[in-house]
């Protein structure tokens, strides 16, 4: 064995409605202490490459999610969670958190009942049922932008909402050309919410998720929705930062009462039930609340051989 073998990462991975999530449970450096933000800056700085050990090939796969188990810095929680992908960091994760909730229980480390989480974007919180469903109460969420209108690179156009439910959202409305929102369309859904996050980008808006929508297919659902993620994969699930915009909007709109359930389903037909409380009506500031489930599927080492060549994994750019 080779002494300057860094240690094995220690994981457990789950799908939640369909997207992976690996948490890290041990094995990645020490990040220090602070402010979740300060150390997701510094995982950034000096560790990105253990970021692209964990999620990229050969190892992972463009749609999962890392989530790196740290201490809190927030008293009032008892778990930290550092979200991350094929390309950096993200800021929360609605289907890595319900991931890593059911992964605990899966360890025999949570009982159901509630558990605060901080992250980088502050803290969240997750209610674990005897039945196994999870329920995040997600980081206030708000519209920051009714009704941007947009010219695409390479022509066509779009309108939609920007808004924040964990990380950045352009939610879109109408757009020219219109894409159904099924599986068999991925390559021209991918096309077009690029096109769309350039778009929003150059009009200076924070943008690093797209979300289109069409109708629902499955009985209960009120919206199918398509999410590009930053990395360009997309969502298998109907994500539960991309729901929190959503449901920012339609309480902004006045087309969702708080409480009321919202059902949203992904592009590949699995849903999370949504609902929000206000926390101010005046700025359009809501509580979300997310509900889905997990599904473990594996526990693994993850060794880092240096002298492979992708030890580190293939990049992106
Ligand atoms: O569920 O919030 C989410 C999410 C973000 C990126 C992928 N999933």
């Amino acid at each position: 064995m080779n002494d300057d073998r860094p240690a094995p990462l220690h994981v457990i991975d789950s799908h939640t409605a369909g997207e992976p999530t690996r948490v890290v449970l041990s094995g990645f450096p020490a990040l220090g202490e602070g402010p979740l933000s300060e150390r997701a800056a510094r995982l950034a700085r000096e560790f990105d490459r253990y970021r692209s050990a964990v999620c990229n090939e050969p190892r992972g796969s463009d749609p999962l999610v890392g989530a790196l188990l740290c201490p809190p810095h927030d008293p009032s929680c008892r778990l930290g969670v550092i979200f991350f992908n094929n390309v950096g960091c993200l800021g929360m994760c609605g289907h890595g958190t319900i991931g890593l909730v059911a992964s605990l229980a899966h360890l025999g480390e949570l009982a159901p009942g509630i558990v605060r989480i901080d992250t980088p974007v502050g803290p969240v919180e997750a209610h674990l049922s005897e039945a196994g469903e999870v329920t995040i109460a997600n980081v206030p969420s708000h519209r920051t932008v009714r009704d941007l209108a947009l010219d695409l690179p390479g022509g066509g156009s779009a309108r939609g909402d920007v808004a924040w439910g964990g990380n950045w959202f352009f939610l879109a409305g109408e757009t020219t050309p219109t894409v159904p929102v099924e599986l068999g369309q991925i390559e021209a859904l991918l096309d077009l919410s690029r096109r769309i996050r350039s778009a929003a980008n150059a009009a200076g808006q924070p943008v690093d998720h797209v979300e289109l929508f069409g109708p629902p297919t499955v009985p209960g659902a009120h919206s199918r929705n398509y999410v590009l993620c930053p990395g360009g994969a997309y969502d298998r699930s109907p994500c539960g930062t991309g729901t929190s915009a959503k449901l920012a909007c339609l309480a902004a709109d006045g087309v969702l009462a708080e409480g009321e359930e919202w059902v949203q389903e992904s592009v590949i037909g699995s849903t999370f039930r949504a609902r929000f409380e206000w926390l101010d009506r005046a700025t359009g500031r809501i509580r979300p609340y997310i509900t889905g489930r997990a599904h473990v599927t594996a526990e693994a080492k993850l060794h880092l051989d240096p002298t492979d060549p992708f030890c580190w994994g293939i990049r992106h750019g």
